[in-house]
């Protein structure tokens, strides 16, 4: 729609129409009723066009919710939607295109779900918004740490109960005995952090643990009682991925 042309009526205001401000007046927006008044402010500062839009405004009271919906669209291309007509039929057909947008939001929705507890099977576990899953087989430390970077995650960082528990049924599931965990002492011995260097929020070492045995026990294994134990790196324990 050659809208900006058109606007040329509204032509002095076309220009100021151009301003992006006036898309952010859109964002002040935010509350419903504010759509409204948006298309009535165009109309006064920038647009004499947007006269009409002011029209809408009268009909946004009763759309309260709906108002929002509309006035997202509005707010990225505020100048030009502005810049048209907004008369019954372009409300209409932005409903219809609302309420296409929300069964699409909604199949996608299912389709997700779906899809995740097909992702989850057997082997993984979501908790909040993390999702651990497991390899099924064992590597060192730096082994599982390559493989779980390579696939765009990282090695388990539990920072609550739930978290933890989550790994335990993993550990038991797979039979496996034990799996690492992301935390070392690398960098100074007896001070575990996790991979960005920052201390810990949680844990859970078993009694006695964690004794750096021999002097050389640097990485952490989660076992099957969900208790934690420091090991050497070296070591070939479950992999188990935080994504
Ligand atoms: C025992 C304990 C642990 C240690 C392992 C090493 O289980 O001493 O602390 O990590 O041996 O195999
Ligand atoms: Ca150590
Ligand atoms: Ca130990």
């Amino acid at each position: 729609m050659c809208s900006p042309v058109e606007n040329g009526l509204p032509g002095r205001e076309g220009q100021d129409g151009r301003d992006g401000p006036r898309g952010e007046k859109g964002d002040p927006g935010s509350p419903g009723a504010t759509g409204r008044m948006e298309m009535l402010d165009v109309p006064k500062e920038d647009n004499s066009s947007a006269g009409d839009p002011g029209l809408d405004g009268n009909l946004g009271p009763p759309g309260p919710p709906g108002p929002a919906g509309v006035r997202g669209l509005a707010g990225r291309d505020g100048p030009s939607r502005i810049q048209r007509d907004v008369g019954p039929q372009d409300i209409s057909a932005l409903w219809r295109q609302l309420e296409a947008l929300q069964g699409q939001v909604r199949r996608l929705q299912e389709a997700f779900l779906q899809y995740k507890k097909v992702e989850l099977y057997p082997n993984g576990r979501d908790v909040g918004q993390k999702v651990f899953k497991t390899a099924g087989f064992v590597k060192s430390f730096y082994q599982a740490e390559q493989m779980c970077s390579q696939s765009g995650g990282q090695l388990p960082s539990p920072r609550s109960t739930a978290e933890n528990h989550a790994l335990q049924q993993l550990v038991e599931l797979e039979n496996s005995g034990a799996a690492f965990l992301s935390m070392t002492d690398f960098w100074t011995e007896g001070r575990f952090t996790y991979p960005d260097g920052a201390s810990l929020v949680y844990s859970n070492w078993a009694p006695g643990e964690p004794n750096d045995d021999s002097g050389r026990e640097d990485c952490v294994e989660i076992i099957s009682n969900g208790k934690w134990n420091d090991v050497p790196c070296g070591a070939k324990r479950l992999v188990i991925c935080e994504f």
